[in-house]
């Protein structure tokens, strides 16, 4: 049996957060451990209110967790506060856990940021060396590089930028750029295009169901390309299915 981990934030609808990573690991097979690291309060129309756990906990309930069981992969969402950063980047080193993915969740699909201050800053000096692939959107691309991606050559700059941070393998999902949505596979010898299908819509939680699928098939044995497209096969998919339990946002359908 192969074991993913979260280390991710609570979205009470189920369509980010923890509760739609471990609907991931579920559907593709693989068993989900869940430490939730911030709460939210919010429904399909968008995020209300966000309350950190205290980073001290957050060690405890990984500790715990790790005494007892080793994931083969773990990705880490929405952590919130710079404390709480710097504690999942602690644990993190010191169990020497392999196969982490860094989703640098920033800002809600509804707009509001879900980092606090300094955390961009702890992020990239803590979290991103220690990362086999961070998974970043255009706009995280943007906000972790200071610049601007308007097109496909602005997205390759901004790999190789956010490389030089640290992390093994880059992935931008271009899931936001116009035309062809392009996600943007850089490990430092060759660029890989992945070439997607634009589904019309507005869904919320893509970025934490392709952060999840790429964790679980990394935990599987796939090598990060072929977990690359996998997981984008695996979103697209979900976002073909979406459902709408609520009055706002279509929710993947996992
Ligand atoms: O989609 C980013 C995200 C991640 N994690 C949690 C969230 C959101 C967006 O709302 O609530 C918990």
């Amino acid at each position: 049996m192969k074991i993913a981990l979260t280390i991710a934030g609570s979205d009470p609808t189920g369509g980010a957060g923890f509760q739609a990573d471990l609907k991931v690991f579920s559907a593709l097979g693989v068993y989900g451990l869940s430490v939730p690291a911030c709460l939210t309060a919010q429904d399909t129309r968008g995020v209300k209110g966000v309350f950190p756990l205290p980073a001290g906990f957050i060690k405890e309930e990984l500790e715990t967790l790790l005494r007892d069981i080793k994931p083969h992969a773990l990705k880490s969402g929405m952590l919130l506060t710079k404390d709480s950063i710097k504690a999942a980047a602690e644990i993190i080193r010191k169990h020497r856990l392999k196969n982490f993915v860094l989703d640098p969740v920033y800002i809600s699909s509804s707009g509001k940021r879900l980092i606090g201050p300094g955390g961009l800053s702890t992020l990239k000096e803590m979290l991103l060396p220690l990362a086999a692939v961070i998974t970043p959107n255009l706009r995280e691309a943007e906000a972790l590089t200071g610049k601007r991606i308007k097109n496909l050559e602005d997205m390759a700059r901004a790999a190789e930028a956010i490389r030089e941070m640290g992390p093994k393998i880059v992935i931008i999902t271009g899931g936001h750029l116009e035309g062809d949505p392009f996600d943007l596979f850089w490990d430092g010898k060759k660029f890989h295009f992945l070439k997607g299908k634009r589904i019309p819509g507005r869904y919320h939680g893509t970025g934490c169901a392709y952060s999840a699928a790429l964790t679980a098939l990394l935990a599987l044995g796939n090598t990060p390309l072929e977990a690359a497209k996998g997981a984008k096969r695996f979103v697209e998919k979900a976002i073909k299915k979406a459902v709408k339990p609520g009055k706002g946002m279509g929710i993947l359908g996992i």
